[in-house]
């Protein structure tokens, strides 16, 4: 805690005295009409106070050490700007309008992948507009997870930056304003009754827009993303992406090789990417990869064989190369757990980088229940950027909730459970919609396995999920 009783209270009727805190009926961005308004835009005006406010932000304690500091437009930018000059921060600046022409950034200032950034805000009710400049820094791979607020209006803004990986630190509640204002009579009772009854209602306001407490991810384009690629298999990925204009990959899990030789035609031309179970097909024989590789290069699509292995390193370099599928010679692509530390990697990478093939990690899992969160998902990001030159992704479910961000963009995500409508199986998947994964959930590559086999008609059904997850990816540039 950064301010006792009586600093807050000073700083409360500070505010009400150059009217920053004006009651009356007022319409919030989120939508809702509230009986109190703050306006800290009057804070320009008193240069003292602006500069104690800044102090007091400054002083609120982090969750990670920060070396750069990013106001939200407009109302923070002043403070945040004098934060930055009296404690000698650097300061970044996110763009509000529309990119105007070609060689406008979204975020200015200068800065390195992995940089972690504070985010500096005056008021916070639902969490949006910390969101929306939140979602531009961490595509250009900084790391965001404090933002420091004025005032927490407490309509569910901590919780829906909470469950987007930014913790928020306020100097006060709108409850402590309230109480500082009643106790020195510049409030009525009644009104202040009637803004504790807008607030008990109020308690829980979703970010506007389609999907709940989400905001849009933005990202850079394929590629420009393929000249970060630190692997040759990375790099591929993104370029055939751009150059056939499709992010969707298709889970083949049919169970015969005949039925996937088949389908690996039908939709070869729509797909970045065809997923592999070689393990559940009856009729496997060892010339099953060269067919599948022949189909692959006449469509232009990689093949990733979805093997998720688990084992120690030693084991992994056999399961790779050896037994039966021999999967090292025809599969471009292969995945991980990392349940067994990154030694798992070394064993793949042993096998694998000589031929220029690509891994991706497990870093979080589609199914109900499963065990792929928080430090899991964080030490999958550490271990994939320890090895960036044989990693090129991962399998991503939300990875725009996760605490810890790749420092690169480079870095693909591969989303499974992706259905045209959200639901289930009775088994434990999990779907979500294409727009939702690539909008909201910032992944890049949507894998679509029964909403396309198991439909009335397979090819149909494919071009629509890639216009549809092309599109997303389309909307979502910076
Ligand atoms: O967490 C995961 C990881 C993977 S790779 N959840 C998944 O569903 N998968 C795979 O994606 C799964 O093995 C299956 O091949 C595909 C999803 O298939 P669908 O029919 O549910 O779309």
């Amino acid at each position: 805690m950064a301010m006792d009783a009586a600093a807050l209270e000073s700083l409360i009727l500070d505010l009400h005295a150059i009217e920053a805190v004006k009651l009356g009926s007022f319409v919030l961005k989120s939508g809702i009409t509230s009986p109190i308004y703050l306006d800290l835009r009057a804070l320009v005006f008193h240069p003292r106070l602006l500069s104690a406010v800044s102090s007091l932000l400054h002083a609120l304690p982090a969750t990670r050490p920060y070396g750069l500091v990013c106001g939200v437009p407009y109302t923070a930018l002043p403070i945040a700007a004098v934060l930055s000059v009296d404690r000698s921060v650097p300061m970044l600046m996110r763009r509000k309008e529309a990119k105007a022409h070609g060689t406008a950034k979204s975020i200015e200032g200068s800065f390195r992948p992995g940089d972690t950034v504070l985010i500096i805000e005056d008021l916070v009710t639902s969490g949006a507009s910390v969101l929306e400049t939140a979602a531009p820094l961490r595509a250009e791979g900084l790391l965001v997870a404090d933002a420091v607020v004025v005032v927490d209006r407490e309509q569910g803004g901590r919780e829906n930056l909470a469950a987007n990986g930014i913790t928020l630190h306020s100097l006060m509640t709108l409850t402590e304003v309230l109480a500082v204002l009643l106790k020195h009579g510049k409030v009525t009772e009644e009104k202040a009754h009637e803004v504790r009854q807008f607030l008990d209602a109020n308690r829980k306001v979703a970010v506007p827009g389609a999907a709940p407490v989400k905001p849009r991810v933005l990202r850079k384009p394929f590629s420009e993303r393929a000249k970060l690629a630190n692997n040759p298999m990375g790099k591929k990925l993104f370029e055939l992406m751009e150059a056939k204009q499709t992010n969707l990959c298709v889970a083949a899990d049919v169970g015969t090789a005949k039925e996937l030789l088949e389908l690996a035609d039908k939709v070869g031309p729509q797909i970045c990417m065809l997923k592999t179970h070689v393990d559940i097909l009856s009729d496997f024989t060892p010339d099953f990869g060269s067919k599948l590789r022949s189909i692959a290069e006449k469509h232009n699509f990689l093949i990733f064989e979805d093997r998720k292995f688990a084992d120690i390193g030693n084991t992994v370099t056999m399961q790779y190369e050896g037994g039966i599928f021999r999967i090292l010679d025809w599969a471009d692509i292969v995945n991980a757990h990392i349940v067994s530390g990154p030694g798992i990697v070394d064993g793949l990478k042993l096998k694998g980088s000589p031929k220029g093939r690509g891994l991706l990690l497990l870093a979080e899992m589609s199914s109900a229940g499963n065990l792929a969160h928080g430090d899991y998902t964080a030490a999958a990001v550490k271990i994939a950027e320890q090895h960036s030159d044989f990693v090129m992704g991962f399998i991503s479910v939300n990875p725009a909730s996760w605490s810890v961000t790749p420092s690169s963009p480079a870095f693909i995500h591969a989303t499974p459970g992706v259905q045209m409508v959200a639901g289930g199986d009775d088994l434990g998947q999990q779907y979500n919609t294409p727009e939702s994964v690539i909008n909201y959930r910032g992944s890049d590559i949507i894998i679509v396995g029964r909403g396309i086999i198991k439909a009335s008609d397979p090819l149909k059904t494919a071009c629509e999920y890639r216009v549809q997850g092309w599109q997303a990816y389309k909307n979502s540039l910076l």
